[in-house]
């Protein structure tokens, strides 16, 4: 392995964490975590359902009842849990393909994402749509989008509405440290930041872009919160595979745009334990390499010691994660049992009639 490859599979958080974008430096507030112990159980509960509903996808993949494109969220829990604890009513989320986590933090029901991904009536596109293409107008989730940053000019165009209707609403607009590079971010930055938009750019850095590590992709790849310097939109490193740092970054960046100052990057250190997609034969890492961040770094493991270290019993913890399995193995029974669309499906949900 080259030196290269080297610094490009250092463990999230020897990046560093909560560092700023040196040209438009935040407060540097204390970055450690705020939530109290039952919003601590409740993040480890939300970060378990994620994590056994994508174990439960990849196997239901493998035994031929998903098709298609899937990627899943193992790793990055501790992203969109802690982000949405920071959330108010209303507020959106947008995001890419590797949607699953996003669907099942903001309140989407197990049942309609598990089923949608076998294709079937009861899923959230009545089947239509699969692992990509899901949306819930009710829980503000605006998808699932498989074009690498396509979502990230939509995100801004949320936050535009939202300023346009002084609702106090702001947007989360996920992407991947590879979707950084694209064009069409840096045009949204723009426009984000002339018009002071409320919309909150989460990067999620797992450090890989299908098989390219990011240091082979990206200028400056150390320091991608920083990309918004240019248009004075200032950014932060967080360690994401820490739920309480996540919060506590994600209560500082809604602050501030609710309060009209405009976008705000945040930069979420974390990392993907399966391959990119189902068919990933994952040449470009090592066991090793991910075995140890699974053991020093886990989301999940990290918040279980800290919540034993803080009086939650054993049993209490087990309790929860029986009522995970037991969510989730209805779900999987759903995905599998739930009819196929009617044929006749294939005529509705494409245009929408706006008389009415
Ligand atoms: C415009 C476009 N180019 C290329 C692709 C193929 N593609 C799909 S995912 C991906 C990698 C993106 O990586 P990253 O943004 O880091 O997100 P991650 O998969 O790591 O979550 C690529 C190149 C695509 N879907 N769209
Ligand atoms: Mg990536």
């Amino acid at each position: 392995m080259t030196s290269a490859n080297d610094e490009a599979v250092a463990p999230p958080n020897q990046a560093g964490s909560q560092r700023s974008a040196a040209a438009v430096a935040t407060n540097g507030a204390d970055s450690s975590s705020q939530l109290s112990h039952d919003e601590e159980l409740q993040a480890y509960r939300d970060m378990l359902l994620i994590r056994r509903f994508e174990e439960k996808a990849g196997q239901l993949y493998g035994m031929g009842y998903i098709g298609g494109f899937c990627h899943l969220y193992i790793g990055q829990e501790a992203v969109v849990v802690g982000m949405q604890m920071a959330l108010r009513q209303g507020d959106q989320l947008i995001t890419g393909y590797r949607d699953h986590g996003h669907m099942l933090a903001c309140g989407m029901d197990p049942k309609g994402v598990m089923a949608e991904l076998t294709g079937r009536q009861g899923g959230y596109s009545r089947g239509k749509g699969g692992s990509m293409h899901m949306f819930s107008v009710e829980k503000a989730f605006y998808g699932g989008h498989g074009i690498v940053a396509a979502q990230v000019p939509l995100g801004a165009g949320l936050a535009f509405a939202n300023r346009y209707r002084k609702n106090g609403q702001v947007s989360l607009t996920y992407f991947g440290e590879g979707a950084a590079n694209q064009g069409q971010v840096y045009e949204t930055f723009n426009m984000a930041s002339l018009w002071k938009l409320p919309v909150i750019f989460i990067i999620e850095n797992n450090r890989y872009a299908m098989g390219t590590a990011v240091a082979r992709a990206a200028a400056k790849s150390e320091e991608l919160y920083a990309r918004g310097a240019a248009f004075g939109i200032p950014g932060e490193q967080v360690d994401g595979m820490d739920v309480g740092t996540v919060n506590a970054a994600g209560e500082r960046a809604i602050a501030h745009a609710r309060a009209g100052n405009g976008p705000y990057i945040l930069e979420m250190m974390t990392y993907r334990y399966r391959g990119h997609s189902m068919s990933d034969p994952a040449k470009y890492r090592t066991r090793e390499e991910v075995q140890k961040v699974r053991e020093e770094q886990d989301p999940i493991e990290r918040l279980r010691t800290r919540l034993l270290a803080g009086g939650t019993s054993e049993d209490g913890l087990k309790a929860v994660d029986k009522e995970i399995r037991a969510i989730v193995n209805d779900a999987a029974e759903f995905s599998q049992t739930n009819p196929e669309p009617a044929e006749s499906e294939l005529w509705t949900d494409i245009t929408r009639d706006l008389s009415a």
